[in-house]
């Protein structure tokens, strides 16, 4: 499939209510293609492999992007290890294997940065996969999104599907969540900074030591990888998705500092977890497919925070300033 997909290819975005999943209908609405297929949990649980194949066999999708799943940060993360590893791997194995039963000719399926062992070489290849121990805080969900790396490996094998798999570095932008408990970083940082501004807080607390590197994608660019790799990409090995930049959590806070609230003071709580000390992914391979990312941390952290005000902070938690 590396000739341009039909505008009135079944397209089903599994997930399109997430961050990824609605940055990919998104794009997907943009480039013109008409038949997005997607589905409430309400209508329909991923991981009831029944209820699967009906909503497959009813509506025969012919591509899908399964970027579907149960997400959090670190402390979720740590604090929900069954859901994390059960709902991931049950919705992973649920959508790939209807997939198979009922023809899909190919499905994209998106893992996360943390399947590669902890201590992995910077930047991280594709191949680190399974050379070393597992980050213990989000060993669950790793363990997941290996498995269904393994899944699509194993039915292209086995059955000659065309499923490949894209690892994203982490993520953000709008529609992201940011609830204190269950957010990512950056997310977190962009509230905690808004509300002490509106409250006039003089001080915003970091967790952990500030030293841990991370890599940030904005996740519109992340949907503009996955369209293109849809398109162009067959390959059977998994494919790294980021910008080969990174910075120190202590870095980060002080760029969003100085967009939302100059006059904060950043302090470090040491006793909540710094989680992997780096994962900077090699994105070399995407580089040579000829894919870049083009949105600007800076840039994206602005752009991202407005949405915040706009959208977000109509929930009741949180004030807009006047
Ligand atoms: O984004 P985050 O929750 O997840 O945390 P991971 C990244 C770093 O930011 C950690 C620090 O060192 C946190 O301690 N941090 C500082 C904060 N302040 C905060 C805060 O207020 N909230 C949060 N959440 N972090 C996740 C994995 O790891 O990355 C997932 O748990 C997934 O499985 C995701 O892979 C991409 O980058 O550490």
């Amino acid at each position: 499939m590396s000739e341009a997909i039909p505008q009135d290819a079944r397209i089903f975005v599994a997930g399109h209510r997430g961050l990824v999943g609605s940055a990919i209908e998104r794009r997907l609405r943009a480039l013109g293609f008409a038949n997005v297929l997607t589905a409430t949990r309400e209508q329909l649980d991923l991981r009831d492999q029944a209820a699967v194949n009906y909503w497959f066999r009813a509506n025969r999708p012919e591509l899908v992007y399964l970027v579907a799943g149960t997400v959090g940060g670190i402390m979720a993360n740590a604090t929900r290890p069954a859901e994390f590893l059960y709902d991931n791997m049950m919705i992973h194995a649920t959508v790939v294997h209807a997939s198979h039963l009922f023809g899909v000719d190919k499905l994209l399926y998106l893992g996360s940065s943390c399947i590669y062992p902890r201590e992995a070489a910077q930047p991280i290849r594709e191949d680190a996969l399974l050379t070393g121990p597992l980050e213990p805080t989000n060993e669950p969900y790793a363990l997941a999104k290996i498995a269904g790396i393994r899944l699509c490996e194993s039915y292209r094998r086995q059955y000659g599907c065309n499923f490949i798999s894209a690892m994203p570095t982490n993520l953000y932008g709008p529609h992201d969540n940011f609830d204190l408990t269950s957010s990512h970083v950056l997310p977190a940082l962009i509230r905690k900074f808004h509300d002490a501004r509106v409250s006039g807080a003089a001080v915003v607390e970091v967790w952990g030591s500030g030293t841990p590197r991370r890599e940030f994608l904005h996740v519109d660019d992340l949907a503009d990888a996955c369209v293109f790799l849809m398109e162009r990409y067959d390959g059977d090995t998994h494919v790294n998705v980021g910008t080969g930049e990174d910075l120190s959590i202590g870095e980060l806070a002080v760029m969003v500092r100085d967009l939302v609230h100059p006059a904060a003071e950043v302090v470090f709580d040491p006793s909540k977890p710094d989680g992997t000390p780096r994962k900077l992914l090699d994105v070399s391979r995407l580089h040579e497919l000829g894919w870049h990312h083009s949105i600007d941390l800076a840039d994206g952290i602005a752009s991202t925070y407005d949405w915040f005000v706009r959208n977000a902070a109509r929930q009741k938690s949180i004030t807009v300033p006047a």
